[in-house]
C-alpha cells in the first residue's frame, strides 16, 4: 500500500491548523501510520530539503523549518501521494485553488503551511529520513470497506 510523508510546517503549528490538516486526511479516507511534533535539527532539514540546497531561498528555508517544531505525519492509501499534493495544493499560496490547504489558509510561499512528498520514490525517502521502522504502526480501521470498494 501507497505512502506519503507530510509535514505541517513551523507555520501550520502556530496557527493551530494541526487539527484542520488532519480532518483533511482523515475524512478523505486515508489511514494515519505515523505522527510525531518535533524540533528539527539544521542537519535534518538541509536533508530534508537537499534538493534546493542551491536555491537561493535554501538558508531561509533551513531557517524557518528549524524556529518552531512541526508536526511529521505518514499517511497510506491507494494514491496517497498524488492525492495528498491535491489536498494541499500549489507551492504558491496565492493561486493554490480555494478548498486546498495552502489555497484556503496561506498568502506566502515561504509561510505555505505543509509538505507533501512529490513521488513514490520520494516518499520512501522521506519517510525513512524523518521516521525509524518502529515508529510506523500496521493496523486496520474498521470503516475500510466503507471506504474501498
Ligand atoms: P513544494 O513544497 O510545493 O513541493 P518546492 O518547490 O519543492 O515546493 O519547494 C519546497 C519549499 O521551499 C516550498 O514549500 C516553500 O516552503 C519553499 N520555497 C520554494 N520556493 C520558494 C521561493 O521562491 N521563496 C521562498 N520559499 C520557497
Ligand atoms: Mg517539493
Amino acid at each position: 500500500m501507497e505512502r506519503t510523508f507530510i509535514m505541517i510546517k513551523p507555520d501550520g503549528v502556530q496557527r493551530n491548523l494541526v487539527g484542520e490538516v488532519i480532518r483533511r486526511f482523515e475524512t478523505k479516507g486515508f489511514k494515519l501510520v505515523g505522527l510525531k511534533l518535533l524540533s528539527v535539527s539544521k542537519e535534518l532539514a538541509a536533508k530534508h530539503y537537499d534538493v534546493h540546497k542551491e536555491r537561493p531561498f535554501f538558508a531561509g528555508l533551513v531557517q524557518f523549518i528549524t524556529s518552531s517544531p512541526v508536526v511529521a505525519m505518514v499517511w497510506e492509501g491507494d494514491g496517497v501521494v498524488a492525492s495528498a499534493r491535491n489536498l494541499i495544493g500549489a507551492t504558491n499560496p496565492l493561486t493554490s485553488p480555494p478548498g486546498t490547504i495552502r489555497g484556503d489558509f496561506g498568502v506566502s510561499i515561504g509561510r505555505n503551511l505543509i509538505h507533501g512528498s512529490d513521488a513514490i520514490e520520494t516518499a520512501q525517502h522521506e519517510i525513512a529520513l524523518w521516521f525509524t521502522p518502529e515508529e510506523l504502526v500496521s493496523w486496520e480501521p474498521t470503516i475500510t470497506p466503507w471506504v474501498y470498494e
